[in-house]
């Protein structure tokens, strides 16, 4: 497999103007016949078409095929394998393609195939091309209209993108047939098709211009009763885009289904989002606070892009970013309106930490738009997602709310029926506003997470505090240097008294605020403030401004100042991270060095007033008092000491549990009230009680136990259910294996419960979990060729248990490579994301490393390889 470039972009040839499909729907074939309207792009061909046209196509058979309704003789076209070339073809025509293809076979579960006897698709990003030939580019954008003939007793439901147009009753063949047109113009990403037996929910939501738009969500009979929340988030979404970004829903109907079999969370189809099961179906007994937010936030995600990628689309794949980042930007300020909004940005910097640090890191980084790829269904990543999100988000702080809906507006004022590139979005950013984003442009180019350093100086004399700023960004394959960024730097500066100094530079004559925003630009930078009447604590990064990693000289006491008494609640919780984080990791050194472990009593008496203090948004105070993860703290070391890790935070945590044991008992007894479920402040309080809940457990003493039991017994909502399950799972006590057994009996007609009853297990600290994991694979309930089923166990134990997983025996290592080898026949994308959890190898010790390696080596040289896994596997060994 070979690589693509972005630098060798050319338009197409070749434009679609229309799109005209009929599938004929099958157990054993499935035919398509496609009718195209084509003609030379006058871009690249100016004098009519002197070129091949070149459609791709893959595993499909050729049935017929015409121009302007004469059959091509076999010399005027070639058939490959990953295409079909006509070699000389008019300057404007009708080309007519029938194809056949097996959707029951498809296990990849991109392109049509088959779900719980349904017929789906996925088409994003080259999917399409499986459906039929196709130029299958983003930049292709064409009206469709779809017929889908079927079985009408074993498909009743048929549907498309768009309006339906035309439909007939059951024929004496027992088949039906309907017509949906789509209006809007769309490259061939966004077709969906959906066949089956499906119920439906129906609601309406009125425009702000007063159109009636009619909503439907599709799920499998006995799934109607799991709809509301997403159907609520899905009006709340489409009344968010018309007040923030004047938006508002441009077809008659816009329909949802939720599958259970799916690669990934969603996909934004133009009138036909298509869904996992896992983001629309939620009710309290058997989802969790954090699967409502989920789907109230992938909702949105979906919706959102009806605009971010849909009526503006992308150019080519490189610009993923371009939709993607600003859609999760989208709907990350979407669910802070809705919900707590520094809640929301410390879940949402957390993500961010765990995920795409590390992906900057190490060797798959590059940037939120790429140079290059081999798969690019390898590049949906937490860099081209959530980085991207963060670039957007500076925008929005650079130039202030106002200014960035100026942009908004001029981006789809220049731009709706377009597909574009980053550069036409930041453009616009500019041309609206008249900022200068030149040098910003290098977020768009630049992988690495930069590093800023920070020193501040305070002169008593001249009341003045110097603060010098230095920025850098390591190396990343192919970009051995970088160039300074255009860093937005929110800041504060605290007096002794813990209040916000009013910010004056010296070479302003008023201060600007308590807060504000500086311009950080240059690899070294001094900014002076005047009127500064004591030494301040500065309170640097504040929101998380900037997606960058801060080095600041503080003392303990200057974050147990900042803890207790910054006005930015992000920043407050970020100064516990951090002293929490230097303890811990001063507790491996000791650790390593034999010397006895001991936790700071500052740091005690800090959790304690926060767990304390009756003023504290619960959901925060939970947060606060949570240490920093095995994962964040393993990033921090230069080789990650797994066991070290998780052995001092397993000690840190009894030694918060038994200081705090009468307030966190007294805590949880307040909160503990098996109070009527809702999606409010209640979720707050749940996590605070499953918080306190947690650090008794880790003494495991007969009153927790009985707690924890009782609340595994008596809790309605399944939030407080699994918080209990989750800390029996991790003991050897007798309660464990029955608790297990009884959920599952419980729950095993619901996939998405058994799916956390896979991934509880998988995520165990015992030692004998990789053993249970292995048996597991042969469970009744477990099905490889479900995603969320491979997610769970397999992901859940390589990715989210890092004690077993990096097992010194690497065991665990030899475990995913026979699961990522079984995967790429199946579903190349899935194995792809398994494989990746090997990316990080070479920051483990030698012994890890070596192990890691031979894994790794040994999928590389496996025979048939999917380019998905190849990219990764090749990529990660360089
Ligand atoms: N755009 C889809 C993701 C498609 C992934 C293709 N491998 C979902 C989303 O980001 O909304
Ligand atoms: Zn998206």
């Amino acid at each position: 497999p070979k690589a693509i470039h972005l630098k060798d972009y050319a338009p197409p040839p070749y434009l679609i103007d229309t799109v005209d499909l009929t599938f004929d729907l099958g157990e054993e074939v499935t035919r398509v016949r496609s009718s195209l309207q084509l003609r030379a792009n006058p871009v690249r061909l100016p004098d009519g078409a002197p070129v091949p046209l070149v459609l791709d196509g893959q595993e499909l058979k050729l049935v017929s095929l015409a121009i302007d309704g004469r059959t091509l003789e076999p010399a005027e076209y070639a058939i490959g394998p990953e295409s079909l070339t006509i070699f000389d073809p008019p300057a404007a025509f009708a080309l007519e393609v029938e194809t056949e293809l097996k959707p029951q076979e498809n296990t990849s579960l991109e392109g049509l195939y088959r779900t719980s006897g349904n017929f789906c698709t996925q088409c994003e990003a080259e999917g399409f091309r499986k459906i039929t030939y196709f130029l299958d580019r983003p930049d292709v954008m064409a009206r469709y209209r779809t017929t889908i003939t079927a079985d009408a007793l074993k498909y009743p439901v048929l549907l498309s993108n768009g309006n339906l147009v035309a439909a007939s009753k059951m024929g004496h063949d027992g088949r039906h047939t309907v017509t949906w047109e789509d209006p809007f113009a769309k490259p061939c990403y966004l077709f969906a098709l959906v066949a089956g037996v499906l119920v439906h929910v129906e609601d309406s939501y009125v425009t702000r211009s007063g159109r009636t738009v009619t909503l439907r969500i599709y799920v499998e009979p006995g799934n109607q009763d799991k709809c509301d929340h997403a159907m609520r988030s899905l009006k709340k979404s489409m009344a968010w885009d018309e007040n923030v970004y004047g938006l508002e829903y441009d077809l008659d109907i816009f329909m949802i289904v939720a599958v259970g079999d799916f690669n990934m969370g969603a996909m934004e189809n133009k009138g036909l989002n298509v869904f996992n099961t896992k983001y629309i179906l939620a009710r309290p007994e058997s989802a969790t606070d954090t699967d409502f937010l989920g789907v109230e936030a992938v909702v949105a995600h979906e919706y959102f892009h009806n605009w971010t990628g849909n009526r503006v689309t992308c150019r080519d794949w490189f610009q993923l970013s371009l939709k993607e980042g600003l859609t999760v930007f989208r709907d990350q300020e979407f669910s802070s309106d809705l919900n707590s909004r520094p809640v929301k940005r410390i879940a949402d910097v957390q993500r961010l930490r765990a995920a795409q640090f590390p992906e900057d890191s190490g060797p798959m980084a590059h940037p939120i738009r790429p140079d290059s790829y081999i798969e690019i269904n390898n590049f949906y990543t937490t860099t081209v997602y959530e980085k991207g999100a963060e670039v957007v988000r500076m925008i929005h702080t650079l130039l202030g709310a106002e200014g960035y809906r100026k942009g908004i507006d001029l981006y789809f004022e220049r731009h709706d029926g377009q597909a574009v590139t980053c550069d036409d979005f930041v453009a616009a950013m500019e041309d609206a506003t008249g900022k200068d984003l030149s040098q910003f442009r290098r977020w768009y180019s630049q992988a690495g997470t930069p590093e800023l350093d920070i020193s501040g100086e305070y002169d008593g004399h001249g009341r003045t505090y110097r603060l010098t700023v230095r920025q850098s960004c390591p190396p990343s394959p192919g970009q051995p240097v970088k160039q300074p960024y255009h860093i937005p730097l929110a800041l504060g500066l605290l007096d002794p008294q813990g209040a916000d100094i009013p910010l004056r530079l010296k070479t302003e004559d008023v201060p600007k605020g308590t807060s504000r925003v500086l311009d950080v630009t240059e690899a070294e930078q001094v900014f002076e403030f005047a009127d500064v009447p004591a030494p301040p604590v500065p309170s640097l990064l504040r929101g998380f401004s900037a997606p960058v990693k801060l080095r600041m000289s503080y003392t303990d006491d200057d974050l147990t100042f900042l803890m207790a008494n910054d006005s930015d609640a992000f920043n407050r919780w970020e100064a516990g991270q951090t002293l929490g984080t230097r303890l811990l990791l001063g507790l491996v050194e000791d650790r390593a060095a034999g010397r006895p472990l001991e936790l700071s009593r500052g740091f005690l008496d800090a959790l304690d007033k926060i767990l304390n203090d009756p003023a504290l948004d619960h959901a925060f105070a939970a947060q606060a008092l949570t240490l920093p993860s095995e994962g964040y703290l393993g990033q921090q070391m230069p080789v990650i000491d797994v066991d070290g890790i998780h052995e001092v935070r397993g000690f840190a945590r009894k030694a918060i549990a038994a200081h705090l044991r009468d307030d966190l008992l007294s805590t949880y007894r307040a909160l503990g009230g098996n109070e009527p479920f809702a999606i409010d402040a209640a979720i707050g309080r749940r996590s605070l009680k499953n918080l306190a809940l947690g650090y008794l457990m880790s003494l495991e003493d007969a009153e927790a136990v009985e707690l924890c039991v009782g609340q595994f017994h008596n809790a309605h909502a399944m939030t407080d259910v699994i918080a209990a399950l989750g800390l029996l799972n991790d003991t050897h006590l007798p309660q464990r294996d029955a608790a297990l057994a009884r959920f599952y009996e419980t729950w095993k007609n619901e996939p998405l419960v058994v799916d956390k009853w896979f991934s509880i297990q998988a995520m165990s600290e015992r030692p004998e979990t990789l053993a249970e994991v292995r048996s597991l694979l042969n469970h009744p309930a477990f099905e490889i060729r479900n995603p969320n089923k491979v997610y769970a166990l397999i992901g859940g134990f390589a990715g989210g248990n890092a004690v077993r997983f990096h097992d010194s025996s690497g065991a665990g290592y030899e475990f995913l490579a026979d699961q990522v080898l079984t995967l790429n026949g199946l579903n190349p994308q899935v194995a792809s994301r398994m494989v990746k959890l090997f990316a990080r190898w070479r920051k483990y010790d030698d012994r890890r490393q070596a192990f890691m390696r031979a894994q790794l080596e040994r999928i590389v040289g496996a025979p048939n390889l999917s380019p998905d896994v190849f990219e990764i596997a090749s990529k990660s060994l360089q």
